[in-house]
Order: structure tokens, then C-alpha cells, then sequence
């Protein structure tokens, strides 16, 4: 390896081959026990649990660790208003037809439509954008790698720890998703609104639709050679 400045490996934890089981046993359970809502709660989160999930997202890998994201976390009523209004106007048109056929197909077992109110009333939205250049300060501006996957990874550790620490949550991609650069006021040229996150305790009556409980086995997803 070219030379380079490190610094020891102390905080790995080895476990007993039977407690690394148990763990993956255990952990695998937690996961199994998310679940997509799209009925939330308006019962207040602190702004603590969201900071905390955050800072799990951003410790993700990264292209050359340029750490290419940004989260913004909104509580306001008034930006949640604008978002929920942007976004049913945008749903109106996609499930009107924008969408087409085949996708309006593919979106019937989940029973969505238009109509987002959660958005206004869920207590978080995280709205989650990625940069294109950037660096490992944020006043960097060179290129940006693997931003994509990097973005992608950072959700993933998102969800979890918001499922972890006890929220339910929903992605939602509205398309095209840009207003969110003008309501959250992001850099319009470096930044692309990647996903927007809705986050809180889901509604007395909140429900999974059965379709999502339909797994591909594990044969199906997995191969060992
Ligand atoms: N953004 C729309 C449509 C939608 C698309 C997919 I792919 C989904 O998995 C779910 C919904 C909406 O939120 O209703």
C-alpha cells in the first residue's frame, strides 16, 4: 500500500462464532419486523432520535469517503405544507396517467394515490440530496464518486436506524422530485434531491398492504459457490 497516514483498528468487537449467530438471528428478526407505512401518527419525535439517525447515515462508506449527501430534516409545519402540496400535484398528474399502464399495474396490490397527508402530518420528513462534486471538506468542489451507490448505502443505514430506534418510516420518491431543491433551499446546480424519508410513529390503524409481506426465498436472492 502507498504510504499513507493510519491510525490502529480499536473499536472492532470480536464475538464467539455462537454469539455472531445469535446476533445475526437477532438482527435479522429487527429487519424483519419493518415494514413500509403509509399511515402515520402526528405524535411528536425529539429532534434528538432524528440527529442520532442522521449521524448513523452519514457514517456509511463512500466514494473516496467524499461523503457525497446532505439530509435535511423538516419539522417546520409551513415547509411540510409546501411539500405535501408540490408533491400531490405531482402525484395527481403520475396517477392520472403520467405514470402509464404497466406501472399503474405494478403500484395496484400497494393501494397508493395521490393523496399524501402524511407528509403534512407525520412529525419528520427527511429529505436526503446528493452531490455531484464535493470532497471530504464540504467547501471541496471536485469530482464526486460512486454517488449513487454512496447515497443509496447512507438511506439504507437511515432506515434502519430510524426503524432501530423506534420510528416507522416511508420512501417516497415523488418524480420529478426538484421542488424540493427550491423548498429546501439546496444548491440547484451541485445537488439532486435523491429520496424524501418520512418518519414517525405509525397511526393507530396504520396497516401493511399483503403484497409487501410476499418475500423471494432465500434460493431466489442468494446463491453460495
Ligand atoms: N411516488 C408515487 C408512486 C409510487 C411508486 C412506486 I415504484 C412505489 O413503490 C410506490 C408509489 C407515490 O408515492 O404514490
Amino acid at each position: 500500500m502507498q504510504n499513507h497516514k493510519s491510525v490502529p483498528l480499536t473499536d472492532f468487537i470480536e464475538y464467539s462464532q455462537q454469539d455472531m449467530l445469535q446476533r445475526a438471528e437477532d438482527n435479522l428478526s429487527e429487519y424483519q419486523r419493518r415494514h413500509t407505512i403509509r399511515s402515520f401518527s402526528d405524535r411528536p419525535v425529539p429532534k434528538e432520535i432524528i440527529e442520532a439517525c442522521i449521524k448513523a447515515a452519514a457514517s456509511a462508506p463512500s466514494g473516496a469517503n467524499h461523503q457525497p449527501w446532505h439530509f435535511v430534516a423538516i419539522h417546520s409545519t409551513d415547509v411540510k405544507k409546501k411539500i405535501r402540496e408540490a408533491a400531490e400535484d405531482l402525484e395527481r398528474s403520475f396517477y392520472q396517467g403520467r405514470a402509464g399502464d404497466e406501472w399503474l399495474d405494478a403500484l395496484k396490490p400497494l393501494g397508493t394515490d395521490a393523496d399524501k397527508p402524511y407528509l403534512e402530518h407525520a412529525p419528520w420528513l427527511i429529505a436526503i440530496f446528493s452531490q455531484k462534486k464535493g470532497g471530504i471538506h464540504s467547501e471541496d468542489k471536485n469530482t464526486n464518486y460512486y454517488v449513487h451507490e454512496s447515497v443509496g448505502i447512507a438511506t439504507g443505514f437511515l432506515i434502519q436506524a430510524l426503524h432501530h430506534a423506534g420510528l416507522a418510516t416511508l420512501t417516497h420518491t415523488p418524480k420529478p422530485m426538484s421542488f424540493l431543491t427550491d423548498i429546501c433551499g439546496r444548491d440547484k446546480d451541485n445537488e439532486r434531491p435523491y429520496m424524501l424519508l418520512i418518519a414517525g410513529y405509525p397511526a393507530e390503524d396504520a396497516t401493511v398492504p399483503e403484497h409487501a409481506l410476499v418475500k423471494k426465498s432465500f434460493e431466489e436472492v442468494a446463491t453460495f459457490l
